[in-house]
């Protein structure tokens, strides 16, 4: 069974981050240790949350596994707490990292529909953006490769806009990118982008009506999971968006759902469905 440690906060309510990574990952038959950034008592989207920073557990921990010898087949980081502790992220990352056996996936985690999430300030993409650059592969949508390339966000825009925004992300060292929420020429999904040949393949499917907090984590967690289950790219990709897409309709259809994230649980069965 391959083994990743995914780096990320605990928002003990609300379904996202190591709520959702943990789950799903595991379910989908992939080991997955943690390095825990952060408890905070709900994502940052509830009002009055509490936040008690794991900073300064982060590299006693990583210390702990490599005098155990631990090795990773995967390394997973989504929501960072703060520029700095992206700093000790890289330092991790760059420690665990092994040539030719270790995939680095970074979901830029800080942003959606052209704002920053409220914890964050400016500093804060630069430091995202640098994380990325040392990664085989990362998942912004279009808001966050707009803050880390330092290009205007726009609502509507054209292909020529999506590959100007590709083309940046290469610049910051991206190799691949699997580029989320776009929507162009009447068409809306995702994408998977390959710097070194310059190409990109789409994946559209259906625009539900309904957004919810959590979804990118989902896709994040799913996508790292079928990966780590030799799937390709973008077959990854297709799984995780299909998946993704399960889960908000599920909750659209449920009178008494939360607003706070999505039925993730009710979909797992379809999803081990795709992982023969
Ligand atoms: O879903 C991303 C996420 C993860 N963790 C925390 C968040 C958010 C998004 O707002 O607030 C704490």
């Amino acid at each position: 069974m391959k083994r990743i440690v995914t780096i990320q906060d605990i928002s003990c309510l609300g379904k996202c981050s190591l709520t959702v990574a943990l789950p799903i990952i595991s379910a989908m038959g992939v080991e997955t240790a943690i390095i825990p950034t952060a408890v905070l008592s709900t994502h940052t989207m509830f009002q009055n949350f509490t936040c008690k920073d794991l900073d300064d557990q982060i590299v006693p921990i990583a210390s702990h596994w490599k005098k155990e010898g631990i090795q990773f087949d995967g390394i997973y980081t989504g929501y960072l707490a703060s520029a700095q502790q992206i700093q000790t992220v890289i330092s991790v990352m760059d420690r665990f990292k092994e040539k030719n056996k270790t995939v680095t996936v970074v979901d830029p985690a800080m942003a959606d529909n052209g704002k920053m999430y409220p914890a964050f300030d400016n500093e804060f993409p630069k430091a995202m953006a640098k994380l990325c650059g040392m990664a085989d592969i990362v998942l912004p949508n279009i808001t966050e490769a707009c803050f880390m390339t330092g290009t205007a966000y726009a609502e509507q825009y054209d292909e020529a806009y999506v590959r100007v925004l590709l083309r940046r992300l290469a610049a910051l060292g991206c190799g691949k990118v699997i580029l989320k929420g776009v929507n162009v020429n009447g068409n809306y999904g995702v994408l998977c982008y390959d710097s070194a040949s310059d190409v990109y393949t789409p994946y559209w499917h259906e625009k539900l009506s309904k957004s919810y907090h959590g979804t990118g984590d989902i896709f994040a967690s799913t996508f790292v999971g079928a990966l780590m289950r030799d799937k390709s790219l973008t077959e990854s990709m297709q799984i995780a968006a299909d998946y993704t897409v399960s889960c908000i309709r599920i909750t659209m259809e449920n009178p008494n759902a939360n607003w706070y994230g999505v039925d993730f649980e009710s979909a797992i069965p379809m999803l081990l469905k795709r992982l023969p």
